[in-house]
């Protein structure tokens, strides 16, 4: 059975000694209450990383980085390599959201740069895709996640591919309180698995978890996940308070 993952993605928030105090609390609340068959993730600052590895329990809580250099190492001033992430501690690593796609210009290229990087060094790469409000409006957002995950983890061997996790992010519903309809990211999830099915095969489809990501909340989590092909969700904002997050976690 394919796994239920609900990952916070903790962006560009909180300075090392708030994030390992809130990954603290996370732990606590995940020990006592949370949703043993949920697999939990916090996505830190690369700064964070150690810290918060050294301050959860974690065989039950993972770490993620929220991205990873395109190169193996060398001369990259600023750049953080996967192997760097890989000695912190981490186990997975955000690739492709929106917001670096946007601000930082990666590339389908680029992506693929990373997310070989990524499995290179054991990590598990929750590899992110999700259309613009005019391209929704325009009606052609299946076309364009198709596009997305063609031009990049379509083109990895099966092996490779049935190590990572997908999700969606609605570019309209990142951090903007709007939130996909349960509806549209059934629809959307169930329409990216089918792709999964006719590039991997079925086996693959079924086992591969696909997450719904853009303003997930406490109050919307539980209608979400009642769906057949969502398998958990990539958390912004409500993941930066561990009330919130377990309440998420616990959503199933
Ligand atoms: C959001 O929920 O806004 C996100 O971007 C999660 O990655």
């Amino acid at each position: 059975m394919r796994k239920k993952v609900v990952a916070g993605n903790w962006k560009c928030n909180t300075t090392i000694q708030e994030g390992v105090e809130l990954a603290k609390a996370v732990n606590e609340l995940v020990a006592k209450e949370g949703a043993k068959d949920v697999v939990v993730v916090l996505g830190t600052p690369f700064t964070h990383i150690t810290s918060v590895v050294n301050a959860v329990d974690t065989s039950r809580i993972g770490v993620s980085s929220q991205n990873c250099a395109a190169e193996a190492k060398g001369a990259f001033t600023g750049e953080v390599s996967a192997a760097m992430v890989k000695s912190t501690g981490a186990e997975y690593v955000i690739l492709g959201h929106s917001e670096r796609r946007e601000y930082y210009g990666e590339t389908s290229e680029i992506l693929n740069k990373k997310v070989a990087l990524a499995l290179e060094n054991g990590l598990t790469p929750i590899y992110c895709c999700g259309e613009a409000l005019d391209i929704r409006e325009a009606g052609t957002q299946n076309d364009f996640v198709k596009t997305q995950l063609e031009e990049t983890v379509f083109n990895l061997s099966t092996e490779d591919f049935s190590k990572i996790i997908i999700a969606y992010e609605p570019i309209w519903a990142i951090g903007t309180g709007v939130t996909a309809s349960s509806e549209q990211a059934q629809e959307m999830l169930a329409f990216i698995r089918g792709l999964i099915a006719d590039k991997f095969g079925a086996a693959v489809a079924e086992e591969t978890s696909i997450l719904y990501g853009g303003s997930c909340s406490p109050k919307n989590a539980n209608e979400l996940f009642a769906n057949p092909d969502i398998d958990g969700g990539l958390i912004g904002g409500a993941s930066l308070k561990a009330e919130d997050f377990l309440a998420i976690i616990n959503a199933y």
